[in-house]
């Protein structure tokens, strides 16, 4: 059970309570919790919100910028009604690490911030009665975890997360708990890949379930609940006559119904959504459903006032009107999967989907403000520790999103140092074992930083296609040498033109810090005319070279990072304030993107 992902769903035969709202919360300064029986019961809690990062709620420092130990508890009623089911607490996110007790007694530990995890508590069940749910959980940040960083150690004798990335260090239960029972007997997994010939579609889906025992049916309806297709077994091939396809904002959505059966008794069912699309990269074009694709969309981040890093339904309803608003078709999930509720939105609203794991922070050094050494980050001996939980969290990813038709492509790692040939035989070992973890076979690759260009980096053979992160106008040729800034871009993908390297270019951040409401005739940094100016620069750019297949500026929305000097309260290069509220560039580009199609350069 405890590797099961699919999404709970509520049927005839499965249960599903979200136990979101109030928890028990406290620190655990000195990590004498265990020793202290804390799993039983948290002595003198606080109240703390689920979903929700604990950081921004509290007034003071040492609390927000608490780095260790600190444990979330919840007494959960579980009715007699479920007895003789499997019984299980989903976590959404847990960030980063987390060991979960049930009435005192240790279930299991996850380490990863950003994907979901089961606890399978059926043995430990008191039915009709308040169990205990205790989570010890923590925060501390190291160069064998993702995402990388260190946690330094203050003359006072507090912790402190040193982050090698940039975005501020939100510690939590991130995201839903949900209470879950499935038949002992059940549906644990499923797969759906389609193809398209002429007019007709091939939907190949696979099931497992728990035991081998029982029949599988499957149903695929339209969107008016007409059955189109029927199979049984397994697996198999369920062929749909003139398929209504899932395109880039236009997207139709069939619903897979699994039933598993025996003695005609309806032992499980579970439903979803999925999409009939096919995705293709063909030399440099992105073919969905062969058709070519220009991506017109945002670096974002999981990040709002009061609840931090949390999943918040409002905000995401916010910035997809907002996406929409643009006549943006696209984002990537920088830097870490995003909660699952997000790629339903996507599915729903035809938006194209690069689904990138916290890989992020493997560069020493990225930038000044940001801690760490003067050397390859590949050379360090925590990788072997690292691959590992890189390798696990990839596959957690693609289980977990397998079956979206919003996600286009993976992005297994954010601004790595590929600028030295120590990262090789990483990443060799890496594109080959992730290689078929993905049944369709998606499009893989990884963001180059700005240090890594056609001449520097040593990792070019790897991806499918290419996500450069350029910041020419900002972190160099800034100001007033923004025409050296535009010249050396072009230099640079000149060189990519000139090569045998025939796949697409995708530019997956590039951006200034904006202040918003600062405004200069003429322009200088930080305002929001210089902002405008920035990204004229990169748009006439992109519309020279005919391989440049899409545009992700840095970022949808102003953002939570570390405190610098080169940070004014967080990251400012949003289109879009902290609150959602648009900057000048946002409307300059909107009329931008609203006047070129979604298969743009076509
Ligand atoms: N890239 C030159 C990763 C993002 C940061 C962005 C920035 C950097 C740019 C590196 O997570 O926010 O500094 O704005």
């Amino acid at each position: 059970m405890e590797q099961e992902l699919l999404y709970p769903v509520t049927n005839k035969c499965r249960f599903d309570r979200a136990l979101d709202g109030l928890w028990e919360f406290k620190f655990d300064r000195a990590s004498q919790g265990v020793a202290r029986h804390w799993q039983e019961k948290l002595p003198e809690p606080i109240d703390m919100p689920v979903p929700a990062s604990f950081n921004d709620f509290f007034t003071d420092k040492d609390s927000r910028e608490f780095t260790g130990d600190f444990w979330y508890a919840k007494q959960v009623f579980i009715p007699s009604s479920l007895r003789g089911q499997r019984i299980g607490l989903r976590f959404g996110a847990a960030t980063h690490r987390a060991t979960v007790y049930v009435n005192g007694q240790e279930i299991r530990q996850h380490e990863g911030g950003f994907l979901p995890f089961l606890v399978d508590l059926t043995s430990v069940v008191k039915f009709d009665e308040l169990n205990y749910v205790a989570v010890k959980m923590n925060n501390e940040l190291h160069r064998d975890a993702l995402p990388a960083g260190d946690t330094a150690v203050l003359k006072n004798g507090k912790k402190m997360a040193k982050p090698f990335f940039d975005f501020y260090n939100y510690s939590g239960l991130n995201r839903s708990v949900h209470l879950i029972a499935t038949p002992q007997n059940h549906v644990v997994d499923y797969t759906a890949t389609s193809t398209l010939k002429d007019d007709v579609a091939t939907v190949h889906y696979t099931v497992t379930t728990s035991q081998a025992a029982a029949s599988v049916s499957v149903t695929l309806s339209d969107e008016q609940g007409q059955v189109v297709a029927t199979g049984n077994g397994r697996a198999g091939d369920l062929v749909v006559q003139q398929p209504l396809l899932w395109n880039v904002r236009d997207a139709h959505l069939y619903t897979l119904t699994i039933k598993l059966t025996a003695n005609d008794q309806l032992i499980d069912e579970y439903s979803d959504q999925i999409g009939i699309r096919t995705i293709i990269i063909a030399g440099h074009q992105i073919l969905v459903n062969n058709q070519p694709v220009y991506l017109k969309g945002f670096g974002r981040h999981e990040d709002s006032i009061y609840a931090g890093r949390a999943f918040d339904l409002n905000v995401e309803k916010r910035d997809f009107e907002l996406m929409k608003w643009m006549g943006a078709n696209s984002f990537r999930t920088s830097h870490y999967p995003y909660d699952e509720e997000v790629y339903r939105f996507a599915d729903r609203e035809g938006f194209l989907i690069i689904d990138e794991v916290p890989a992020v922070g493997f560069k020493m050094a990225a930038a000044s403000f940001l801690g760490g050494l003067d050397q390859s980050f590949f050379d360090g001996d925590w990788t072997t520790e690292l691959y590992k939980k890189h390798l696990d969290q990839i596959t957690d990813m693609i289980h977990r999103d397998k079956n979206h038709p919003s996600v286009l492509a993976w992005s297994l790692l954010n601004e790595p140092d590929t600028s030295s040939q120590s990262a090789v035989p990483y990443f060799e070992k890496l594109f080959a074992d992730t290689k078929a973890l993905d049944p369709e076979r998606r499009p893989r690759t990884f963001t180059l930083n700005e240090d890594d260009t056609f001449d520097t980096s040593y990792c070019k053979q790897f991806p499918d296609f290419y996500l450069l992160n350029r910041y020419p106008g900002w972190y160099h040729k800034w100001g007033y040498e923004i025409s050296d800034g535009e010249a050396g871009l072009r230099e640079e993908l000149d060189k990519w033109a000139a090569s045998d390297i025939d796949k697409p270019v995708v530019f997956s951040e590039y951006g200034a810090d904006t202040e918003p409401g600062l405004h200069k005739l003429p322009s200088v940094m930080w305002s929001e005319e210089y902002q405008i100016e920035l990204l004229q620069m990169f748009n006439r750019v992109f519309d020279d070279y005919d391989f440049i297949r899409g545009e992700q500026p840095w970022n949808l929305a102003d953002f939570q990072t570390v405190e610098g000097n080169m940070r004014v309260n967080g990251n400012k290069k949003g289109l879009f304030t902290r609150d959602r509220q648009p900057k000048s560039a946002a409307f300059y580009l909107r009329k931008r993107w609203l006047g070129i199609d979604h298969n743009f350069k076509n």
